[in-house]
């Protein structure tokens, strides 16, 4: 049987490193429920080294994103304070390995969830929503992996930066967004091909996360899931995105 802990070093250490790594199917095959398990135990070593937990992040909530990668199943993952960057600031290009950027939505959540919350009870357990800008970097090797490669790979979490928070009462349903380099949208779309709904993706978040056993902290965020394909950054790089309705964020590679 796979060593779990071994499994979630060698993921750690990749990241640590912006070295990839093959994926695991062969060396460390695991179960999905294994991958969730590697994943709690690689988020708990960098807790142990100091960071804390700021939120979750939930992944393949849209077409455009599950075509892109090949994984057709929702999967969520843990975003630390280290993996935070202000709006308007910058990220150093070599601590990732292939970097990629997308828009997405933010949840502030006002309350410790310890269950599933229903659809029309979600406004009330929000106090903010923003425009964001997600920051994956897969660990694996050509950005290539199976749905349980890469919930052990936390969902190839890597940065985040949040713009400015709104009142729960704030539109996100139907607008248009996108996804800007160097000032050249790269993509568009809608914030309906978020689960045709983006609050429907906090639901799953509320409902996965805590049958898993966490609980969802009053101050966390959650990240809905992208809108459109991911894009690969460069040094030099300023990245955008524009959510209608809310003010531009940027992020500078460097
Ligand atoms: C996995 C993470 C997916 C999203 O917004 O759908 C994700 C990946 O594409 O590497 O963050
Ligand atoms: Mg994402």
């Amino acid at each position: 049987m796979t060593n779990l802990n071994e499994v979630a070093a060698y993921l750690d250490l990749a990241a640590a490193n912006a070295k990839s790594v093959p994926m695991l199917t062969g060396k460390y095959p695991v179960t999905l429920e294994e991958a969730y398990k590697v994943q709690g135990l690689s988020i708990q070593r960098r807790l142990d080294r100091g960071e804390s937990l700021i939120g979750y992040k939930m992944g393949f909530t849209s077409v455009a994103k599950m075509e892109q990668m090949g994984v057709h199943d929702l999967i969520w993952g843990r975003l630390t304070d280290a993996m935070h960057i202000v709006d308007g600031g910058f990220m150093e290009i070599s601590k990732f390995i292939h970097p990629r950027a997308e828009p997405e939505i933010a949840f502030k959540i006002n309350q410790d969830i310890n269950s599933e919350v229903a659809l029309e009870d979600l406004p009330s357990i929000v106090d903010g929503l923003a425009p964001a800008i997600e920051v994956i970097d897969s660990r694996y090797e050509n950005f290539k992996f199976s749905l349980e490669d890469v919930v052990a790979d936390n969902c190839s979490s890597a940065a985040l930066v949040v713009g400015k928070w709104m009142a729960s009462t704030h539109e996100i349903k139907g607008l248009g967004i996108s996804l800007s380099i160097d000032d050249e949208v790269q993509h568009s779309g809608n914030s309906n091909a978020i689960l045709d709904n983006p609050w429907m993706s906090l639901q799953k978040a509320t409902r996965l996360i805590t049958a898993y056993g966490d609980t969802i902290k009053k101050g966390q965020i959650i990240l809905a899931g992208a809108a459109t394909p991911a894009v690969y950054l460069k040094a030099c790089n300023k990245v955008s995105v524009s959510v209608d309705g809310f003010d531009v964020i940027t992020l500078n590679v460097e």
